[in-house]
């Protein structure tokens, strides 16, 4: 007896559960595709050895096959001739709700590279994150104590500045090593050891129109776990006017676009190219598509218009 009451519940709560979208199913749906033709422009160089932890940055696979130069592969294109990082919105509709809760993801620099690379913000964002994942190992030297400091020195040159980088520790602190931690008493002059040392990112934020470009923020994050918060003023990306960018002041290959949305009703789209938002309100529309790097960083737009339950659909092209 008692099973059967069970399974009764169990029938009820599934009928239920069945009924919640039935009633709440309004809106419809835009998907379809950002494709990419022609060739896609080679990506951007740089010297690892020009720029601050070169050592550490070269773990990072978008690299040259000698890994002398970091890669920035701005425009990406899947097998299919999907152009990843696209992003697709529609305008036209200005949700007041989602701008104000609108929270974004955290950003992370992860071995010297900023992840995603496109997004998309809101004019004066309340909060704006990015987390500090790197550290790096690094064999240093004990040179000496000085006052209450431990002096160390990397034991390989340092390539940009041609001379041996010098690390101090407070002489109270243990020292943090690949195996464990050291502290003062261990340690003679000329003595090796491998330390584990924070690697400095630094985000610059800009709002960019056309070519001119107006810092939002300027922020040091020197150690594993380090984070910034901001909100994004007073020089926030204005929808249809400004878009945001981001750079490491410490490793110009460290890069992130988004562009200013009012709405939740767009997409990120991956290697496939490929789209699909859901749930938007019966109507007629501006539909664009944007990459930072093709079409002079300006959208692609056409009409589209949407019906309660049915699925507009859409394609662009961006060429090179
Ligand atoms: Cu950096």
């Amino acid at each position: 007896m008692k099973k059967v009451g069970v399974f009764m519940a169990v029938a009820i709560g599934a009928i239920a559960l069945l009924a919640v979208p039935m009633t709440s199913w309004a809106g419809g749906t835009v998907e379809g595709k950002v494709s990419f033709s022609g060739n896609p422009p080679a990506p951007k160089e740089f010297l690892f050895a020009k720029f601050p932890n070169p050592r550490f940055c070269v773990k990072n696979p978008n690299k040259d096959a000698k890994g002398e130069k970091r890669l920035l592969h701005e425009v990406q294109v899947g097998k299919d001739g999907g152009l990843k990082n696209a992003v697709v919105a529609i305008e036209g509709i200005n949700d007041e709700k989602f701008v104000a809760d609108f929270k974004g993801q955290d950003i992370e620099a992860e071995l010297c590279e900023f992840k995603p690379y496109t997004g998309v913000v809101v004019e004066n964002q309340k909060s704006f994150r990015v987390v500090n994942n790197d550290e790096e190992h690094v064999q240093v030297e004990f040179v000496k104590k000085e006052g209450d400091q431990l002096i160390f020195k990397d034991v390989e040159l340092d390539p940009k500045d041609k001379k041996f980088k010098e690390t101090r520790f407070k002489a109270s602190d243990a020292i943090r090593t690949d195996t464990g931690t050291v502290s003062e008493a261990d340690l003679k002059p000329g003595a090796k050891i491998v330390i584990v040392r924070g690697v400095l990112h630094n985000p610059h934020s800009f709002k960019v129109k056309g070519p001119s470009s107006a810092t939002i923020f300027n922020i040091a994050l020197p150690e594993k776990g380090s984070k910034l918060d901001k909100p994004l003023k007073p020089n926030s990306p204005k929808p249809g006017e400004s878009v945001f960018r981001m750079q490491c002041d410490q490793h110009e290959f460290m890069q992130v676009w988004a562009l200013p949305v009012t709405n939740p009703y767009y997409a990120v789209v991956g290697e496939d190219g490929k789209f699909e938002i859901k749930d938007v309100p019966a109507g007629k529309y501006k539909l664009v598509a944007w990459h930072p790097r093709l079409n002079n960083g300006k959208p692609i737009e056409q009409e589209i218009e949407v019906k309660d339950g049915a699925a507009a659909s859409a394609k662009f092209e961006f060429k090179h």
